[in-house]
């Protein structure tokens, strides 16, 4: 192997100081995480350089043995890991994984019907700035105004007068859990076929800590770099009867060669993911979540529905005077990484907004808890209410480092 460092300094040191941005911030993004080491590795092998279009045993290149193996290794680990029918595993991404589905099963300008970006969705299903609303006719469900949760009537009532030929279940921020019942019965009732993208819980799905689709939906797309803490990549469950349409329709339909090194640490994330450690980790996620949910709520924040059944926590900022993108700006400067958000109702634009999404994952993946939850929403509360103070900032991000500290992602090696 040659040694970065020497072959390009400049990129080497680039990545030195990403490695000490990830130790020396709290990352409450929720869709991030910190993989494991493992993974990595398996993330920066040698597989990244074949080409193999096609499917293990019918590949465009030679040379594929192990790319096969490989492969079949995957899919097997993933269809075990969700009670799967079928996967596959060459998506690049959650992006990837639902044009596949769509473009699978539907024709072009079919209808879809989809949560709204806005009150919880995704750009993938179906918003105005996605290519996904050029190829297909959307229409979108919302939250209740008055319980901020999913108003399963309304979708109900969509479906009958906009007869969609799939209904997506699946957001990006909605801090409840979804009735996939509820969605299938609605989806059945018009015929349409029922997709749940669960990119963000996928990890939680996976440790049966929260309820899984797999039983309820004809399609499942999820990514494994969220919750499931296994790096970049997409992935597609479903049932048999659909698996030559998706195999097809992902190659050579939307995507070429697949990444075998995400393929490899796909692998690895559903080895993982069996483990009783794996349970326990989202157990703890969870139990972070909420008490996220819990710390800002007694420092006067408004949390979007009250509280939280997964991952992450929506927080209304309009109380406090502030808007998520200054929240964003502010708690970065010292060291504390979350992303703006709207929120349901949200009269101000994306690149602004009125909320600041909260992720538990990746600092139970460093091992903190809820003791150490309490303390990072005194530090963001500090951050925001001193925020015109750079002593206070200051102080903030002194602390910062000194709990991450506490917490190393990749330990020394002893
Ligand atoms: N889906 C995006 C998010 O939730 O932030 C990232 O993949």
């Amino acid at each position: 192997m040659h040694d970065l460092s020497i072959q390009d300094p400049e990129v080497a040191d680039i990545i030195r100081q990403e490695e000490v941005r990830i130790e020396n911030t709290l990352d409450l993004v929720a869709a991030e995480n910190h993989a494991p080491g493992s993974i990595l590795e398996a993330q920066g092998s040698i597989f990244s350089a074949k080409a193999a279009e096609g499917y293990p045993g019918r590949r465009f290149h030679a040379g594929c043995r192990h790319a096969d193996k490989l492969e079949v290794l995957a899919i097997h680990r993933a269809k075990r890991l969700f009670g799967a029918e079928h996967a596959n595993v060459q998506p690049h991404s959650g992006v990837s994984a639902n044009l596949a589905v769509y473009f699978a099963m539907l024709e072009v300008g079919d209808r879809i019907l989809a949560m709204q970006l806005s009150h919880g969705g995704h750009l993938s299903h179906g918003d105005p700035s996605s290519i996904t609303s050029r190829c297909f006719h959307f229409r979108h469900y919302g939250v209740d105004p008055a319980t901020e949760r999913i108003d399963y009537d309304q979708v109900r009532d969509l479906a009958q007068s906009f007869k969609p030929r799939m209904i997506v279940a699946g957001a990006s921020s909605y801090p409840r859990l979804i009735n996939y019942e509820k969605m299938a019965a609605i989806a059945r009732e018009v015929s349409a076929f029922l997709l749940v993208d669960m990119a963000h819980i996928a990890g939680l799905v996976a440790a049966g800590v929260i309820p899984s689709p797999v039983a309820h939906a004809d399609f499942i797309t999820f990514t494994t770099y969220k919750t499931l803490r296994g790096g970049r990549g997409g992935v597609i469950l479903c049932r048999r009867n659909h698996a030559a349409k998706i195999s097809r329709t992902i190659f050579p339909g939307v995507q070429g060669t697949p990444s075998l090194n995400l393929v490899a640490a796909k692998a690895v994330c559903f080895h993982l993911a069996q483990a009783p450690e794996f349970s326990e980790l989202q157990q703890k996620t969870l139990e972070n979540a909420a008490a996220f949910a819990l710390e800002f709520e007694k420092r006067g924040y408004r949390i979007v529905t009250g509280g939280t059944d997964n991952h992450l926590v929506l927080v209304d900022l309009t109380s406090k005077g502030l808007t998520g993108d200054v929240a964003e700006k502010v708690l970065e400067s010292a060291g504390i990484i979350v992303n703006r958000n709207v929120i349901p109702g949200d009269t101000r634009r994306a690149d602004v907004t009125s909320g600041m999404r909260i992720g538990s994952p990746a600092i139970t993946s460093r091992g903190m808890g809820p003791g150490q939850v309490a303390r990072i929403v005194e530090l963001v509360d500090s951050a925001l209410v001193g925020r015109h103070q750079p002593s206070v900032l200051e102080q903030v991000s002194r602390e910062v480092i000194g709990l991450c500290r506490q917490f190393p992602v990749y330990p020394a090696p002893s």
